[in-house]
Formats: C-alpha cells, sequence, structure tokens
C-alpha cells in the first residue's frame, strides 16, 4: 500500500533541488520506498516453454560457435527488471547449447555457477581438472574461482540451464574473471573421483572444508530420483511441498552452494500443493510429468523442460496432473545468512 506522500510547496521544492546539487536528498520523501510494510518486488512471474525457446538456441548454434561465442547462451531476462540480465534481482539464468565436437574454453571467475540438464546426455563439463559426464536431471556445480570448461564429444546437442549469482556479485563490485592458458584442462583426476571422495557418505580421514561450495560437484540425476522414489511410499507428505529435497554439502550439512540453495521435489499423482510463500524469488524446471502452478493470479502450464520464476514473497501453489518432479533453485542462502529468510504456510 503506497503511503501518503508530504505536502510538497514550492519553498520544499526549491529546497530539495537545491541540496540535491550537493548529492543530498530528503528521506521523508522516500522514507516508506527504502522501508517497506512487505517486500514490493519487480520481479514478474514468468514462464519459458522449451519447445518455444529450443528453435532459437538452435539459430543461435548456427549463427556463432561456442568457441567464438565463448558461452554460447540464450540468458532468460525477467521481463520486470528492466531489461537486466537477470532472471531475479539477485541471479542470472541462461539456456546452454554446445554441439557435437564443440568446446567452451577454460575460465575462472568469482560468480558461482550451477547446471542443471536439460537435454543431450554424455558432454562434459571439468571443474579443478575433473571432467564429470552430463545427464539429463543432473545438478552441477562450479564453484566460484574454479577453473572450468565445458565439451561435447556426443553426437547430439547438449542444453543446460546455467544458474549464476551474476547480479549479486555485480550489486557487491566482486567481479574478477580471467581465462586459461588453455583451450581445455587436462584432466588431473580420474571421472568420478569427487563422488568417491566425499558423496559415499564417508569422507577422507583427515579432510577439512577449504572453501563454502559442495566437494560433490555432480548430484547425478539417477541418485537423487531413486531417493525421491524411495520416500514417495513414506506417509509424510509435506501440504506445502510435497516430498521436496535440498542439496547439501556433505561436508558441512549446510547448502551446496553458498550463495544459491537448490532443491528437488516429487509431487505425487493427485497431489495439489497448499499455497505457499518465502522471501527467496524461485526458479524452477520441470523434470518430470505436467502440471499448472497458480502465482497470485498468474496460472502456468507446465511441462519436462520448461523454467518458470516465481518473485520472492508471493503465494504460489503446484497442482500437478499426475506425478510430476521440480528442480528449483534460489538465493535462499543469503536470506539464511543474514537473518532475512521467511516463509508463510498458507492453510486453505
Ligand atoms: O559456463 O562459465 O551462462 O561464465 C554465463 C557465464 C555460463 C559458464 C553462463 C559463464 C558461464
Amino acid at each position: 500500500m503506497a503511503e501518503p506522500t508530504k505536502a510538497r510547496n514550492p519553498e520544499r521544492e526549491a529546497f530539495y533541488a537545491e541540496i540535491g546539487e550537493h548529492s543530498l536528498s530528503p528521506l521523508w520523501e522516500v522514507l516508506h520506498d527504502l522501508v517497506p510494510k512487505s517486500p514490493r518486488t519487480p520481479v514478474l512471474p514468468t514462464l519459458w516453454h522449451y519447445e518455444d525457446v529450443r528453435p532459437f538456441l538452435m539459430r543461435a548454434g548456427s549463427l556463432i560457435t561456442a568457441k567464438e561465442a565463448e558461452r554460447r547462451v540464450l540468458v532468460l531476462r525477467n521481463p520486470g527488471l528492466g531489461g537486466r540480465e537477470a532472471i531475479t534481482q539477485t541471479l542470472y539464468a541462461g539456456l546452454q547449447l554446445i554441439l557435437p565436437g564443440e568446446i567452451a574454453p577454460a575460465h575462472r571467475h568469482t560468480q558461482s555457477a550451477l547446471r542443471f540438464v536439460i537435454e543431450g546426455q554424455g558432454a562434459y563439463t571439468a571443474v579443478n581438472g575433473e571432467r564429470t559426464l552430463m545427464n539429463p536431471g543432473d545438478f552441477i556445480i562450479t564453484p566460484s574461482w574454479t577453473w572450468h570448461d565445458h565439451g561435447n564429444d556426443s553426437d547430439k546437442p547438449m542444453v543446460w540451464l546455467d544458474g549464476l549469482d551474476v547480479p549479486l556479485v555485480a550489486m557487491l563490485d566482486t567481479g574478477f574473471a580471467e581465462t586459461y592458458n588453455a583451450e581445455k584442462q587436462l584432466p588431473s583426476r580420474p571421472e568420478g573421483d569427487a563422488l568417491a571422495r566425499y558423496g559415499s557418505g564417508l569422507l577422507p580421514v583427515d579432510y577439512k572444508p577449504e572453501t563454502k561450495t559442495s566437494p560433490v560437484f555432480n548430484y547425478p540425476y539417477a541418485r537423487t530420483r531413486e531417493a525421491l522414489e524411495s520416500l514417495s511410499g513414506a506417509q509424510e507428505i509435506d501440504p506445502w511441498h510435497g516430498i521436496k529435497l535440498r542439496y547439501v554439502s556433505p561436508a558441512t550439512g549446510d547448502w551446496a552452494m553458498p550463495t544459491m540453495a537448490t532443491f528437488m521435489q516429487l509431487l505425487p499423482k493427485g497431489f495439489s500443493t497448499q499455497p505457499y510463500r518465502s522471501t527467496d524469488a524461485m526458479i524452477y524446471v520441470a523434470v518430470e510429468g505436467e502440471g499448472e502452478t497458480r502465482i497470485g493470479d498468474t496460472v502456468f502450464s507446465w511441462k519436462p523442460r520448461d523454467v518458470f520464476v516465481v518473485p520472492g514473497w508471493t503465494t504460489h501453489s503446484h497442482h500437478p496432473a499426475g506425478e510430476a518432479v521440480l528442480f528449483s533453485f534460489s538465493d535462499r542462502p543469503i536470506h539464511d545468512k543474514l537473518d532475512l529468510w521467511r516463509e508463510e504456510r498458507i492453510k486453505h
């Protein structure tokens, strides 16, 4: 609700203009915008149907090589954010295409990246000298300031969703980047090394975490799906979330990434979630099944590979047609660490 503005008169206007010349402004004119009663986000609920975006991606594939582009990505721009390369206030998302035989050259940057595999299989991403093959539904991490390159040795196009904390890092003015001295890293560790070392309920005996990012950098969908499948027979299905798991670092139990929370949830057949909101804006990717998500007055119909955004502090509910699986991510770790995170579970 807009607060009544203070009366304006020529004397005040003249004063505001005069102090403006001295890089000063009157707080009382803007106080309630600066300190709102509840969040007023410009982020708009937005849905990208993969079948609409894919032809544009393939056209991009014939316009520019992955090498020339460095990263051949169509950015998912939130229309409420005035043309910024941002899907929410703090996060960036884009769909990256690598064609057979291509390489996206090695570089590193302070922005953290997640990859959620959408289409194709058998391409790799290499992080700090270890390659991991990418399969649909895998959640892959490129930690801040780690060398990474991507390549496609398969015979089909490979597409994944990139999620990065680009707008957050820009706001903090902490962006650094470097290109590697070669197109790709030579493998220095065998494939599967990180998962064996850190991702089997075991850790090397003297291991101490050196960074705030999970040492596991590929969470394969096969394992995630198996966990959800086993739990789908269980009694307790959360009315607001269905069966919702969060990805964590096995080294700390904290979120897998310091700036982004990631989740996978199963919505059983015939189940709808109750209305819910939390301060963090959520980016969803439909993985299996079809359904609707109601966000305020907006209704989105999704099917596998579609991406949609739920703005922060906006009531929403999911209504799958049959059993469905949704991946999602947000900046919740930041809200958590600043004691800002809130949620509201609404009862009908
Ligand atoms: O794969 O390294 O979508 O650096 C944007 C910036 C992907 C990447 C993006 C990047 C990358």
